[in-house]
């Protein structure tokens, strides 16, 4: 399969990163992309193409206009009022505000940040473009015929919802394509979040449709980000009930464990047999990886390529998380080999 990927995720950058009370290196590095990039060459996964450019008509199908007017024209009005630096937030509206529009970027950061682990830098746009238009572009070639692709999405994008970004991502890349695929005429579109983390904001944003089957495997929220989101109860809502299946798991769960919750997800895939399959490939359930806790071997990865792959549909594979520099790589060209194989 093909590898699309933009030299233009190296703009969203940064050393370090607030976490639990500190600032310590960052783990959402550039370097994550680089090697991957590696790796995929190295298995002789498939060519590594350049993404196409589109208009922001497809980002606007699943994101909200004024958050999308806020990420492209943000930085002026905060170099101008703050000067040329990363934007953190450091205000939020509480519950039950009117929401009432300000002059004030600090202010606007906060309206659509979730956390403090998403700054928005100089290249932040073009870089959350650039992965959009990875995945836009992958869509597209299966669109024409090839039954898999692989978007080198970075930023990650799970965590984005229609109106809001935090947890690493600017926009959903992976609901942005499987909106993409409906519109390019698949009735039914499934996607599997297999990240560690639960893919709230594509939840959120397919939450009450019954066209798009979201499905996550992930860590508990009641003991892992993000937290407030994730929990097995939640279904879906009108025409969606029933299309959003979250399999949380408890820290140090094993493939065991996490291969038995990916059996219920491919059950409830089949049964929705959907037209497109989008994956939102995130690898940081790997034991090695430095902010999880998951316990999944670098053979594991392998196995759910296969399983992937036996469900015979054409797939979409989106980057998402995975922060273990010495072994992502090899996690993600294991799980793409082992669809191709299947
Ligand atoms: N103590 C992705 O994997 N920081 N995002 C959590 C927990 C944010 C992860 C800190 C983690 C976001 C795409
Ligand atoms: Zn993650």
């Amino acid at each position: 399969m093909k590898t699309v990927f933009s030299e233009l995720h190296a703009l969203q950058s940064v050393e370090t990163e607030f976490y639990r009370g500190k600032w310590v290196d960052a783990f959402e590095i550039p370097r994550r992309a680089e090697l991957v990039l590696d790796a995929v060459r190295r298995a002789g996964l498939g060519p590594v193409i350049a993404p196409g450019c589109f208009d922001l008509a497809p980002v606007l199908a699943v994101h909200d206009a004024g958050f999308v007017r806020f990420l492209e024209t943000f930085r002026d009005g905060w170099v101008n009022e703050v000067g040329d630096i990363p934007a953190y937030p450091n205000i939020w509206p509480p519950r039950r505000t009117r929401m009432i529009p300000t002059v004030r970027p600090g202010a606007e950061l906060g309206r659509y940040a979730v956390d403090m682990s998403s700054p928005i830098l100089q290249g932040t746009w073009a870089a959350a473009r650039a992965a959009v238009d990875c995945a836009l572009t992958a869509a597209g070639l299966i669109e024409g015929g090839e039954n898999a692709g692989f978007a080198l999405c970075r930023p990650p994008g799970h965590h984005a919802g229609r109106d809001y970004f935090g947890g690493y991502c600017f926009l959903n890349n992976a609901a942005v394509a499987a909106q993409w695929f409906r519109d390019a005429g698949a009735g039914r579109v499934a996607v599997l979040d297999v990240d560690y983390h639960h893919g709230n904001g594509t939840q959120d944003i397919f939450y009450d449709r019954g066209d798009v089957l979201t499905v996550s495997i992930h860590a508990d929220p009641i003991q892992e980000y993000p937290y407030y989101i994730g929990f097995a109860d939640e279904r879906g809502e009108g025409d969606g009930l029933g299309a959003n299946l979250n399999l949380p798991l408890p820290w140090g769960s094993d493939f065991s464990a996490w291969g038995g919750a990916m059996e219920q997800a491919l059950l409830r895939i089949r049964a929705f047999a959907p037209e497109r399959l989008v994956v939102s490939l995130g690898v940081d359930a790997f034991e090695g990886d430095p902010i999880s806790r998951f316990r999944l071997q670098g053979a594991d990865f392998a196995e759910i390529g296969r399983r992937i792959g036996r469900l015979g549909l054409p797939t979409l594979f989106v980057m998402e998380g995975g922060y273990a520099i010495a072994a992502i790589g090899d996690n993600v060209a294991s799980v793409l080999k082992g669809f191709q194989l299947a």
